[in-house]
């Protein structure tokens, strides 16, 4: 089946299953979010490593079935509903479990303002570098931007974190989750966190969450990425 002929209704051929499915790749910190989201809410899942090598006819069919971008994360819930994009995943699983959200209206408002916000600003600026600096080269320029970029979104974050334990709420929601899914690795961008002790203090408060796992101890093993790899 076409991916992009795929509509929200659901996988039909699909039984009812004990835990979700998630498909993941080991180097995607977008996986990471769903995968550690799924894990703090204590929901155990079955995770399929999609080797992201491959061209996206040739990715398994399973997978092409249910993944209407054509891109992990994909989950597949309990009743056989697939939800793609992490942002959208993490909503799903707050609203189905009721964990990791606001306690009020307002507050899973704000919540949301988050995932918004980490899909268009975080999400587009240090990814990009780690890419680059650890996968496929995009050139000076390129990072550069990436760079700026991400400084300008690590002041935010570190605002937002100024007198607050978490991003949104007294608590760790998914706001949290989807701003530190690939703040793990700002090692690998080489890029150090001194400059915002906020959020260093930050990820070590949700290291220290009931659940936590690292990004590379969660994420199934999947083919490493090759070098000319794009994502
Ligand atoms: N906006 C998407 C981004 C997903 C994404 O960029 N996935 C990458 C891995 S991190 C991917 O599957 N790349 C392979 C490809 O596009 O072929 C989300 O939040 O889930």
């Amino acid at each position: 089946m076409d991916s992009g002929s795929r509509r929200n209704e659901g996988i039909t051929n699909v039984a009812l299953m004990t835990r979700p499915i998630l498909y993941s790749n080991r180097e995607s910190g977008h996986s990471y979010k769903v995968a550690l989201a799924l894990r703090l809410m204590d929901v155990p899942f079955e995770q399929r490593a999609v080797d992201l090598n491959l061209p996206r006819e040739r990715r398994p069919e399973d997978f092409r079935r249910v993944s209407l971008f054509g891109e992990v994360p994909v989950l597949v819930d309990e009743d056989g509903l697939a939800v793609c994009q992490s942002n959208a995943i993490l909503d799903h699983l707050a609203r189905r479990y009721g964990k990791l959200d606001g306690a009020t209206p307002a507050a899973r408002t704000r919540v949301r303002e988050w995932l918004a916000w980490e899909a268009n600003r975080l999400a587009m600026s240090f990814p990009h570098l780690r890419f680059s600096r650890r996968f496929t080269p995009a050139g000076e320029t390129l990072e550069a931007y990436w760079t700026a970029r991400m400084q300008a979104d690590f002041d935010r974050l570190a605002l937002a974190l100024r007198g607050n334990a978490f991003l949104a709420c007294d608590a760790p929601t998914i706001a949290d989750v989807t701003c530190c899914g690939y703040l793990f690795w700002t090692d690998q961008a080489g890029v150090d966190l001194a400059p915002w002790p906020a959020i260093a203090e930050w990820l070590q408060r949700i290291r220290s969450l009931p659940g936590w796992q690292a990004p590379y101890d969660l994420l199934l093993a999947s083919p490493p990425i090759e070098p000319g790899t794009r994502t």
